[in-house]
């Protein structure tokens, strides 16, 4: 195979397995991984399959996870059902386990499916099979090495750092969901051979309540953080001036490897959790950005409680990754009709408002 200098096109290796998209978090919860079923069907019926490797990733074993988490953990979430949890209320606390991470139907199989996914798109990377990897089920940035939190169990992007890190000596780590990505940070605050960049709405007791400025890493990994606390309503314009002057600088200075961008899109204008005031195009904007670089990349989803929006925003991003700008038609299939009556690309009117937003902090 030539290297990637000499492609002309990047190849673009994506990882799906239809059977997440049957996860049942439990009633109301807002996080419902149909989106990604929904993201899938949308990608496929702009034909980007076809311009792209899709693979099936490998459900990820419990000493896999156990590369970050708790053996304790792993095994717990390995034993736990719907069913057996009345008795184990004590474990149960300890791992942070109830409303927000609720315990249901399947869920190890869910987290190793996740998991695998962004395990397999970093071990790619590393032998350099492509030169972007897509995992939209992964980002789920919150989880601890002993407990879960915020709808996540195992932490996927903690486990494809890992994997970078056997074959480059610094990656990169870039998080726009509209919550802190306090996970990734805390998992890698001592070391300088990660620096964590994220974006995110501060203040006023949103979730998970750290990410200010002042965390800047310790020891080691003093300055090897980097939090950028937002306000409510933040636009495209602001956003993307404040992603393009950070990321520009930092990977001036930095120089990584690898660069993980967790692109969750709970960022988007009209988020049923988020406040934030970004178009898809805008959320877009800073996947080009990052992509511009050429340097090894991975790419996760993450939050996106407006299921409709965030297949939209995905398939979209899946487009720019691939260098293909999509129709704002819709093509016909099985799932169009929840992107009814207007059946465009495009969020509808009347989610984006306008807003005066202000930078905290800057
Ligand atoms: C990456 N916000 C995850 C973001 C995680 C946010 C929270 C909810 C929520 C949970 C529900 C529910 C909800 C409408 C919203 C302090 C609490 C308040 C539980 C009810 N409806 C990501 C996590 C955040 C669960 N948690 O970054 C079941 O909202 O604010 C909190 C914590 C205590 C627990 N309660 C909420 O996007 C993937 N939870 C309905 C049913
Ligand atoms: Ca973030
Ligand atoms: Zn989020």
């Amino acid at each position: 195979a030539l290297p990637a200098k000499m492609r002309s096109k990047d190849k673009i290796a994506y990882y799906y397995d239809g059977d997440v998209g049957g996860v049942y978090f439990g009633p109301n919860h807002p996080m419902k991984p149909h989106r990604l079923c929904m993201t899938h069907h949308l990608v496929l019926s702009y034909d980007l399959h076809k311009k792209m490797e899709i693979y099936r990733p490998h459900k990820a074993y419990p000493v896999e996870l156990a590369q970050f988490h708790s053996a304790d953990y792993v095994e717990f979430l390995h034993r736990i059902t719907p069913d057996t949890q009345h008795l184990f209320s004590n474990e149960l606390a300890k791992y942070n386990l109830g409303e927000d991470c609720p315990v249901f139907e399947n869920l190890f199989e869910f987290c190793q499916i996740y998991a695998g996914g962004t395990i397999d798109a970093a071990r790619r990377l590393n032998n350099q099979l492509c030169d972007i990897a897509i995992n939209w089920a992964g980002g789920l940035h919150h989880a601890k090495k002993c407990e879960a939190s915020g709808f996540c169990y195992i932490n996927d992007l903690v486990l494809g750092i890992l994997e970078l890190l056997k074959h480059q000596a610094r990656v990169l780590y870039i998080d726009i969901d509209v919550h802190h990505g306090d996970g990734v940070e805390e998992a890698f605050y001592f070391t300088d051979r990660v620096m964590t960049v994220s974006f995110h709405k501060y203040g006023d007791m949103f979730f998970p309540g750290t990410g200010d400025v002042k965390e800047t890493g310790e020891r080691e990994g003093k300055y090897y953080a980097i939090n950028v606390p937002l306000k409510d309503g933040i636009d495209d314009t602001s956003f993307t001036r404040l992603f393009k002057s950070i990321i520009s600088k930092v990977v001036e200075t930095y120089v990584p490897g690898a660069i993980v961008l967790q692109c969750g899109a709970d960022s988007l204008a009209g988020d049923r959790l988020g406040c934030f005031n970004l178009s898809i195009d805008g959320h877009a904007e800073c996947v080009r950005f990052v992509k511009k670089f050429n340097l090894p990349l991975l790419v996760t989803g993450g939050g996106g409680y407006t299921k409709e929006n965030v297949a939209r925003c995905w398939a979209v991003e899946t487009g720019v990754l691939l260098d293909t700008e999509l129709p704002n038609e819709i093509p016909e299939n099985e799932y169009i009709k929840y992107f009814a009556p207007e059946y465009s690309l495009r969020i509808p009117n009347g989610h984006i408002v306008c807003t005066f937003s202000e930078i905290l902090c800057y």
